[in-house]
């Protein structure tokens, strides 16, 4: 299939905090009757059933092979995945979920010849990265979800050198968003914190208030993934994951951020376990391959994000 050919899409993990919203961008661009959603849990448990849906363990190969050769599936957008704080309770669960859905995803991209979407993250930096995350960083990584983004990366560089798969990643920072809540991460309390503040209810961040970590609001992170799926295979240097340019803030700067538009809110900082996995991460992330090569830039700055985040969840 060539990049602007006729899309058959699934994409695993779909009812999870990016999968709700790639679902409806693919089934705008593509045709609803072009998107297959799929996850582990029914979609009634998202009120939404307005989509063609497969339940889908991705650890059960023969089923995923059963949905993709039926539908003669050519693009599969892999969302299925522990992430930071879920990870750390259970390691073991995590890589297994996090490996062996990935690789039972590229074996069969490997038979049926279609294209992969898996994103991997910030999380594949460590503390000795400093401030600022580079494309070339060292990936050292302090938990076990970034230990499994770091073998994520380097199982899409092997299977697209060694086996041709067209494979492509990005490493998201911490995404805000409003329409599904976060399911996991460490980068949570920059979406829980508006759903307190629109409430009128007070906040307990998790954090401390001078933690700073990269974030992206939602369509800025939806528009990459689209705008990456979309350029030519030839122009792409790398597999397993894209640094993007990222928002850089800390949580005490959100909080300030969204008085200025809600005076009455109030927010605490009780760090707990979290805080560790966060400070292990860099501030900021330096997105210029992703435009040298893609063209990819933000369209939302601190304050546009917190007006659309404000606006949209008091509708
Ligand atoms: P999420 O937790 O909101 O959604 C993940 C979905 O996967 C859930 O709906 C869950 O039910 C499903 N799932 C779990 N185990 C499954 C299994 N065995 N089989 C099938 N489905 C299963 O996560 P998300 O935020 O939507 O993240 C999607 C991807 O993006 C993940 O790979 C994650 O690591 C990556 N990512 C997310 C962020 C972020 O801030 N949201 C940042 C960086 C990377
Ligand atoms: C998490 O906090 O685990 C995710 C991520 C940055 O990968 N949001």
């Amino acid at each position: 299939m060539g990049e602007s050919g006729n899309r058959r899409i699934l994409i695993t993990g779909a009812l999870g905090q990016i999968g709700m919203e790639l679902l409806d961008a693919l089934q705008t661009k593509f045709g609803s009757e072009n998107v297959i959603a799929s996850d582990i849990r029914d979609p009634q448990d998202v009120n939404d059933s307005s989509f063609r849906y497969e339940r889908l363990d991705v650890l059960d190969s023969e089923q995923m092979e059963n949905i993709i050769r039926d539908n003669d599936i050519n693009e599969v957008y892999h969302l299925a995945a522990l992430l930071s704080a879920t990870g750390e309770k259970n390691p073991q669960l995590c890589w297994k979920i996090n490996m062996d859905g990935l690789m039972n995803v590229l074996e069969l991209a490997r038979k049926y010849k279609f294209r992969i979407f898996a994103p991997s993250s910030i999380a594949v930096f460590g503390a000795d990265v400093g401030k600022i995350a580079k494309q070339e960083s060292p990936l050292n990584p302090a938990t076990m979800y970034g230990v499994t983004k770091v073998a994520g990366e380097l199982m899409a560089d092997y299977y697209h050198s060694a086996h041709g798969v067209d494979i492509r990643g990005l490493r998201y920072p911490g995404l805000i968003s409003w329409k599904v809540m976060p399911g996991g991460g460490t980068t949570d309390y920059a979406v829980e914190i508006f759903h307190k503040a629109v409430a009128s209810e007070a906040y307990t961040c998790f954090v401390r208030e001078d933690t700073k970590l990269p974030m992206m609001y939602m369509d800025d992170a939806i528009k990459a993934t689209l705008q990456l799926m979309d350029a030519p295979s030839d122009k792409l240097s790398v597999r397993g994951g894209y640094n993007l340019p990222s928002l850089t803030f800390t949580a005490k700067e959100l909080y300030d951020k969204i008085r200025e538009k809600i005076p009455d809110f109030k927010c605490e900082f009780k760090p707990d376990h979290r805080q560790e996995y966060a400070d292990s991460w860099p501030d900021e992330t330096d997105g210029t391959l992703s435009k040298e090569e893609w063209d990819f830039s933000l369209d939302f700055d601190l304050e546009s994000m917190c007006d659309a985040m404000i606006q949209s969840l008091s509708q």
